[in-house]
C-alpha cells in the first residue's frame, strides 16, 4: 500500500485542491498542518522538502512532489481506479486549455492582488496594483460564465480535475467580490454536493 503525506496550513490554501483530488480518487493520506505562527514552512526541515517554503507538498513513498496542479495530475496518474483527466485528445485539449487559462489569466491576477493587499508584509507592489489585478481577474472570470453557459462542467460535460481547480479559483475570486452568473453559482453548489467535496473549501477565508 502506498504511503502519502500532504503538508498544508491550518487555514484555506492551495492544499485543499489536492485534498479534494485525493478524496475523489479514494486515496488515503496523512495530513500535516504546519504551524504558520511558528513559521514551520520556513524551517530547515521543511525547506529541504520544498526550497520555496510553500504548501502544498506531497510525499509519496518517500519522494517529494510540489506545485498544486502538478501534484493533482500526479495523483491522477498513480490512481488505478478513477480518473479525473480526460484521455481522448480533443477532450484532453479542452481540459488543458482551461487549466492554462485559469493559471495565467485568473490565478496570476488573484495572487498578485493578494500580495498587494493582505501580504504587504512580504511583498511590495505599486499603489493601484490591487485594483488593476481585480479588474483583469474580473474580466477573465467572466469567461467562466460563458463556458458554463455552454457545458455542464468547466471542460465539457464530464466532471474533471479542472472543476476542482476552477472551484478553488472562483471562491478565491469571490474574496474580491467578483460576481458570477446564477448558472455559475448553481454549478458551484452542485460541486459542493459531491461526496468528496472538502467542507473546508466552503470557507471564504483567504488563501495564504
Ligand atoms: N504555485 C504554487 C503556489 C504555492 C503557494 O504560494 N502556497 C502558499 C499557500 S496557498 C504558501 O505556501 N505561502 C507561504 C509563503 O509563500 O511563504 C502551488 O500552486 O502550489
Amino acid at each position: 500500500m502506498s504511503d502519502i503525506t500532504l503538508y498544508a496550513f491550518p487555514g484555506r490554501t492551495r492544499a485543499e485542491r489536492v485534498m479534494w483530488v485525493l478524496a475523489e480518487l479514494n486515496l488515503e493520506y496523512k495530513l500535516v498542518r504546519l504551524d504558520l505562527s511558528k513559521r514551520e514552512h520556513k524551517s530547515e526541515a521543511f525547506l529541504k522538502l520544498n526550497s520555496s517554503g510553500k504548501v502544498p507538498v506531497l510525499l509519496h513513498d518517500g519522494e517529494v512532489y510540489t506545485e498544486s496542479l502538478a501534484i493533482m495530475e500526479y495523483l491522477n496518474d498513480i490512481s488505478t481506479t478513477q480518473h479525473l483527466i480526460p484521455r481522448q485528445a480533443k477532450q484532453n485539449y479542452l481540459f488543458r486549455n482551461r487549466l492554462s487559462y485559469g493559471q495565467s489569466e485568473v490565478e496570476a491576477y488573484l495572487w498578485i492582488a493578494d500580495q498587494a493587499t493582505r501580504l504587504t508584509r512580504w511583498y511590495s507592489w505599486p499603489e493601484g496594483t490591487e485594483l488593476d489585478c481585480i479588474k483583469l481577474a474580473g474580466k477573465n472570470a467572466a469567461v467562466i460564465n460563458n463556458w458554463l453557459d455552454e457545458s455542464e462542467y468547466i471542460a465539457g460535460d464530464v466532471f474533471s480535475m479542472a472543476d476542482i481547480y476552477f472551484y478553488s479559483l472562483m471562491t478565491w475570486a469571490q474574496v474580491y467580490e467578483l460576481g458570477f452568473s446564477d448558472r455559475a453559482n448553481n454549478y458551484m453548489r452542485e460541486l459542493e454536493s459531491r461526496d468528496a467535496f472538502p467542507e473546508m473549501l466552503k470557507t471564504k477565508s483567504p488563501q495564504v
